[in-house]
């Protein structure tokens, strides 16, 4: 095991013990974790739909592990941030997570997490039927990810799509204490409400001494701090610079194509040097433009 592979692992674990909120960024490549780093964010979310989007694929389990586990650990060259990589099912059953647990903490990845839906999932925003796996059976997976770490400092985040999937809160919280109880490292509560109440009530209620973790995509209005201040230890912004890129990408492109030569653009990127700069290239190939 090398230091740098544990040490990532331990910072993780040192900041979700920290009194203040860890605000991951979702990325999908060294780049754009590169920019959440220097944006100040303290770890980065290796998104399973940023990865998908940027293949040009829909969020529906569709690449392989290797691809995700690549795309994650280009993120972790990138930047000196853990990256909690998005492994949505977990590529398949207790050994498939096990599997993957080997794989992304070999090449230095801080933490994965796994949600309760079954194979194939759909992202949870998708107006789609979200069905999950028995908690009993999601229970078996984490416990099979945690024997397969390591170092004790790997993170495993589960993940209950209880409240996107229809159900109620006794079952969200039902899932999660099993899901705390069969070793996950801190639960991710999902919702796609618009307003936050929901994943407030289920943090009111939690009762066990794991963190909780938040992605505020629709009850995008509520702040860090009342995320904190409701018991919440990570808020993942899953998608938005991904979505700010398209929109930037877009106007850039459509600019372009209208004004029919590159000094059209010139004014709303970034210039060469900038790019040189943000993939470290050497001195001696800077920019001359
Ligand atoms: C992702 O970023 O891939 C996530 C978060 O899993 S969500 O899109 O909200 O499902
Ligand atoms: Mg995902």
């Amino acid at each position: 095991m090398s230091t740098e592979r544990s040490s990532k692992s331990r910072r993780l674990r040192a900041l979700l013990a920290e009194d203040t909120i860890v605000r991951a960024m979702g990325a999908h490549n060294g780049l754009t974790a590169r920019l959440a780093e220097r944006a100040g964010f303290e770890a980065i979310w290796a998104s399973g739909l940023e990865i998908s989007a940027s293949y040009a694929l829909p969020d529906q389990s569709l690449l392989s592990m290797t691809q995700f586990l690549d795309a994650a650990e280009a993120m972790d060259a990138a930047t000196t941030l853990p990256v909690i990589a998005d492994c949505d099912t977990g590529f398949g059953g207790p050994l498939n997570v096990a599997h993957a647990v080997a794989n992304y903490e070999r090449r230095g990845i801080a933490g994965i997490c796994i949600e309760d839906k079954i194979f194939p999932k759909i992202n949870s925003f998708a107006a789609a039927s979200q069905d999950l796996i028995p908690a009993v059976d999601f229970a078996e997976k984490i416990e099979a990810g945690k024997n397969a770490q390591v170092s004790e400092d790997f993170v495993l985040i589960a993940r209950t799509e209880a409240l996107v999937a229809g159900q109620d809160m006794d079952e969200a919280l039902d899932r999660a204490r099993t899901y705390a109880k069969a070793g996950a490292d801190a639960i991710l509560i999902h919702s796609k409400s618009r307003q936050p109440r929901e994943i407030l009530e289920f943090a009111s209620q939690w009762d066990l001494d794991v963190p909780l973790v938040s992605v505020p995509t629709t009850y995008n209005s509520i702040h860090e701090s009342e995320l904190r201040a409701a018991g919440f230890s990570v808020v993942i912004y899953a998608n938005q610079g991904l979505r700010g890129a398209i929109k930037g990408i877009k106007a850039t492109l459509a600019e372009l194509a209208e004004g029919g030569r590159g000094e059209a653009v010139e004014e709303r990127i970034v210039p060469m040097s900038e790019v040189f700069e943000l993939q470290g290239m050497t001195a001696k190939f800077e920019s001359t433009v």
